[in-house]
């Protein structure tokens, strides 16, 4: 038997390919070197540095998986994965803006648009110069995007877009804008328009007084009868399935991303545990200290190990709707549960923004609403394997 390596229990590290490797360690170095020392701060004041989605870009971890003729590097679902891992164990909210950009803005434009809309929005989009939204959830309409009130109506040349969206990533300094409508001339079926900032009756105001995801911005997005032109539309998809087409890679990066998250909530408790001496000794040579580092150590393993599989399923074509609710529902949960732990353990300075736990706490609450609550995808995976839906 061979050494046993606490950090990666279950040798994810050995089934990676080389080029996997090489990407993920050239995010890890991004993540830590630009983005970990600006993390503190950018929180504390609630500004988001849109100067982040150039460097992003520049680094190459915008729109990983399109391929390179759009400027994205053509990588597989692993590697999105990876990196997903890499930015979150620095702050949700980073990880949240690359996603965005990545899995809802970039890849509905090359899923179900037209050549020239590919070529229009995708290169900016993969170099950071553009910013951009997805626009889905509505006041009226969060778990139930069905219900959603936006509309669009035919016009001579083109539609005319009426609604508002709620809770949306980036969409304060966003250029690009895919937002979705029923509309009427496709019999009220939901259809994705691409829309840009400076059109007259579109604004994103920002939500102010996050108490999480404090480094990425959130904003509304009014559209008071903006009129765009037939090009507006993505013409290869209608209905539901295709938001959640963007949904899913979206919440597998999730998957992937918290578990980042929570290693960083790990090994800080660890390391406390080891500096910290109380009753002559350090914290971390207490039982109850110890069955909490393995109870993460469980969990982060486990979860690491399941993310990869659905990766390898994704790369091959053969993952369900179904197993990235599980995953995403799953370690969302259980990095909520690390974070919280590892708050606990750090005693009071586990609430000091120095320390970083209770930023990927409070984050980590969001990560767990957002793209489909726990609750929600329980009753995906419910219905599944009942044939009953308890949605309504
Ligand atoms: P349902 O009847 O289940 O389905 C309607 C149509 O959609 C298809 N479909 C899917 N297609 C592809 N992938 C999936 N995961 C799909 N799920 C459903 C389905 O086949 C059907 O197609 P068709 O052709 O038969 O019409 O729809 P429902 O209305 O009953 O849905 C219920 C429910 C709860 C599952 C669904 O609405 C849901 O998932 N709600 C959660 C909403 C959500 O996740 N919102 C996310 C907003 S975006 C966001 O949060 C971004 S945060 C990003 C960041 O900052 O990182
Ligand atoms: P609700 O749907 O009102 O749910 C409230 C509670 O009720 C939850 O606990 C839920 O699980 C429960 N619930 C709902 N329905 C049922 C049911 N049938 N049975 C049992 N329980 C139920 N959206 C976008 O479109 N784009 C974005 O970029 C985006 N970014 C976001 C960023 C942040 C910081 C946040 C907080 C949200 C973001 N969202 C975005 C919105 C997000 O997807 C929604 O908040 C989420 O889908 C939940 O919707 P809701 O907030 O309306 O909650």
């Amino acid at each position: 038997l061979s050494a046993f390596d606490w950090t990666d229990a279950l040798r994810l590290e050995d089934q990676l390919t080389e080029d996997e490797r090489m990407l993920r360690d050239a995010a890890a170095e991004f993540a830590q070197n630009t983005l970990q020392p600006k993390v503190r701060d950018a929180y504390r004041d609630e500004a988001v540095d849109a100067g982040i989605f150039r460097e992003m870009g520049d680094a190459g971890l915008l729109g990983l998986t399109i391929p390179e003729e759009y400027g994205g590097l053509g990588a597989g679902y692993v590697t999105y994965g990876l990196v997903a891992r890499e930015i979150e164990r620095v702050d949700s909210g980073y990880r949240s803006m690359m996603s965005v950009q990545s899995s809802l803005v970039m890849y509905p434009i090359h899923a179900y648009g037209s050549e020239e809309q590919r070529k229009k929005y995708l290169p900016g989009l993969a170099s950071g110069e553009l910013i951009g939204c997805f626009g889905l959830t509505e006041p009226d309409a969060g778990s139930d995007p069905a219900g959603m009130k936006t509309r669009a109506v035919k016009t001579a040349n083109g539609y005319k877009i009426t609604g508002s969206k709620m809770w949306i990533s980036n969409a304060p300094i966003a250029d690009v804008f895919v937002v979705w409508a029923k509309s009427e001339e496709h019999d009220g079926k939901i259809r994705g328009f691409v829309l840009e900032k400076g059109m007259t009756g579109l604004s994103a105001p920002k939500i102010a007084g996050k108490m999480s995801l404090r480094a990425s911005v959130t904003g509304e997005i009014v559209m008071d009868g903006v009129e765009v032109g037939d090009d507006a539309l993505l013409p290869n998809v209608q209905g539901l399935k295709g938001p959640f087409g963007c949904l899913n890679r979206a919440r597998y990066g999730i998957a992937w991303g918290v578990m980042g998250a929570a290693e960083f909530c790990w090994h800080a408790a660890r390391t406390y545990g080891l500096d910290r001496k109380q009753f002559n000794k350090p914290l971390a040579q207490t039982q109850l200290f110890q069955k909490k580092l393995a109870d993460m150590q469980t969990e982060i393993t486990l979860g690491l190990q399941s993310a990869l599989q659905l990766g390898r399923l994704m790369d091959a074509g053969k993952a369900a709707p179904e197993m990235i609710s599980l995953m995403k529902r799953n370690n969302c949960g259980k990095a909520l549960d690390v974070a919280r732990a590892s708050r606990d353990m750090h005693g009071g300075n586990g609430i000091s923004d120095e320390f970083h736990i209770m930023r990927h706490m409070v984050n980590l609450e969001t990560v767990n609403t957002y793209e489909g609550t726990h609750d929600v995808h329980a009753l995906i995976l419910g219905r599944a394997q009942t044939g009953l839906q308890a949605f309504f």
